[in-house]
């Protein structure tokens, strides 16, 4: 039966995959006008974002050093704006700045404020060609196909993600990786197909009011962002957390109405699975999205079985995570194209 509710949200949702292909096509040809830019990344580079795109620096800091072994950071752009003795340092950063509808004030004057105290060109990350970002910037890397009519950011969070993952592979002239990333498009139906249900039978139980996700290094980023998914679709009491940071305090919050989201890594499944089979000895309910699920323990698993390296797998982790948000909203009766309190772009 199709939900008359979100509808904008479910299609975005499940266009992923050829949208991913699209912005992949698109990515290479942008590539080349970034390489003298990327030359001069001696120092550190510095990600800035807000709400979802801030999440999303995240991760794009944590894959820049994985690939390139330099430093990296990411920051609210608010940070930036009105923080920079707290940020910059002596080092000269580059500063790349993600925003999907290139108009939020936070990093617009982040953006400003970079450029008074540095002489090198800021890259923009965008969805929106023809916003005041990209028209008033040397540097972008755009998703034009991931535009969305939904408040809530699914398909441009995960479009945008790959273009950092190129960014980043580009910078540690990392063919190899980049070729990893072209298997995701023809992935992401087998994961819709195969767990799209699951999704909305958890999302459909009432028992849980309590949702919180783990991931670590690559991750936290991105179950950051679920996170955020689940309030703004949802409504609901979402949390998110490092994974071994879990155990120290923040689990007092665990009864037998909490899900636990794992976002599995390869590096360090075992210990992961140890704070799952802890949280699940305090009466929550676990559920694990990994690789491979062998050797897992949970009540429910997604499984990726790419056959690409960890690095790469990123944007896999987003779509049944979604969806499961999605869901939740509408078995609330809560339409996720109209958001309790938010806009598509902040302004100031
Ligand atoms: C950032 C943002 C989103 C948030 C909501 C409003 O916009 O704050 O992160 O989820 O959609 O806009 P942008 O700078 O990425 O366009």
């Amino acid at each position: 039966m199709k939900n008359t509710l979100g509808n904008y949200s479910y299609q975005e949702i499940i266009s992923q995959g050829d949208i991913w292909k699209k912005t992949l096509e698109c990515a290479t040809s942008q590539i080349p006008p970034t390489r003298k830019w990327l030359e001069d990344c001696q120092d550190e580079i510095i990600f800035i974002g807000c709400g979802s795109t801030y999440y999303l620096s995240l991760v794009a800091a944590n894959l820049w050093t994985r690939l390139t072994h330099k430093p990296a950071r990411g920051f609210p752009s608010s940070e930036l704006w009105y923080y920079p003795a707290t940020i910059l340092s002596d080092r000269t950063p580059l500063l790349v700045a993600i925003s999907r509808s290139g108009e939020t004030t936070e990093t617009i004057q982040a953006i400003k404020l970079f450029k008074e105290k540095f002489t090198q060109d800021c890259l923009v990350i965008s969805c929106y060609p023809e916003s005041s970002m990209v028209k008033n910037s040397k540097l972008a890397l755009l998703a034009p196909h991931a535009h969305e009519e939904s408040v809530i950011q699914t398909r441009s969070f995960s479009s945008m993600l790959i273009l950092t993952q190129i960014l980043a592979a580009s910078a540690a002239k990392n063919a190899a990786f980049i070729e990893h990333l072209t298997m995701l498009p023809e992935v992401f139906p087998k994961l819709i197909e195969k767990y799209e249900s699951l999704a909305k039978r958890i999302a459909f139980n009432q028992k849980y009011n309590h949702f919180v996700f783990l991931g670590s290094g690559l991750n936290y980023g991105l179950a950051s962002e679920i996170m955020l998914k689940m309030k703004e679709m949802s409504l609901s009491v979402s949390e998110v957390f490092h994974f071994m940071e879990f155990r120290h305090g923040p689990m007092s919050m665990i009864s037998d109405q909490s899900l636990v989201i794992g976002l599995m890594s390869e590096t360090a499944k075992d210990q992961e699975m140890k704070v799952l089979r802890d949280m699940k000895a305090l009466g929550a309910d676990t559920l694990a999205l990994t690789e491979h699920s062998s050797g897992l323990d949970v009540d429910f698993v997604v499984e990726f079985n790419a056959g690409i390296p960890q690095e790469a797998l990123g944007v896999l982790y987003l779509p049944i995570l979604q969806l499961m948000s999605y869901y939740h909203a509408i078995s609330k009766g809560i339409n996720p194209d109209q958001p309790k309190n938010l806009s598509a772009v902040v302004r100031l």
